[in-house]
């Protein structure tokens, strides 16, 4: 049997212990994130695509469900500037598109949240697209 010497010594064990054992095998939401296809679009009338790719394999992530989306201009002090944004239909296993106006140049921030088939939680990215003259 084996003994401790402290308290302290045999509690750092079982937090280990517990750390070890509350690791994922399998893929996390963590693994997820989207990414701009193109970093840069037209001022006014836009359509904005994003590849969702799984990290740990490096492929694309059809089939999500699109939870929440917003655009908005925070990257420039104006995050009350909130165009409407629309899902359009994906032409690309993986690639997700949105309809929306950027009607200002400068930063704007696209907000994404998406439910993975088989995997426990929320994917949240936030998107940095800029809009040129
Ligand atoms: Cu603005």
């Amino acid at each position: 049997m084996i003994m401790f010497s402290s308290k302290p010594a045999f509690a750092a064990l079982i937090g280990l212990a517990w750390v070890a054992g509350a690791t994922p095998v399998q893929a996390d939401i963590k693994d997820f994130e989207f990414q701009l296809v193109q970093s840069e679009a037209k001022k006014g009338e836009a359509v904005i695509a994003v590849r969702l790719l799984n990290k740990r394999t490096n492929k694309a992530v059809p089939d999500a469900v699109i939870s929440a989306k917003r655009i908005d201009m925070a990257p420039e002090g104006m995050a009350d500037m909130t165009p409407r944004i629309e899902q359009l239909s994906s032409t690309e296993p993986g690639v997700y598109r949105f309809k929306t106006n950027l009607s200002m140049e400068g930063r704007w921030q696209l907000s994404l949240g998406a439910k993975v088939q088989g995997e426990t939680g929320t994917v949240e990215s936030k998107l940095v697209i800029k809009a040129t003259p």
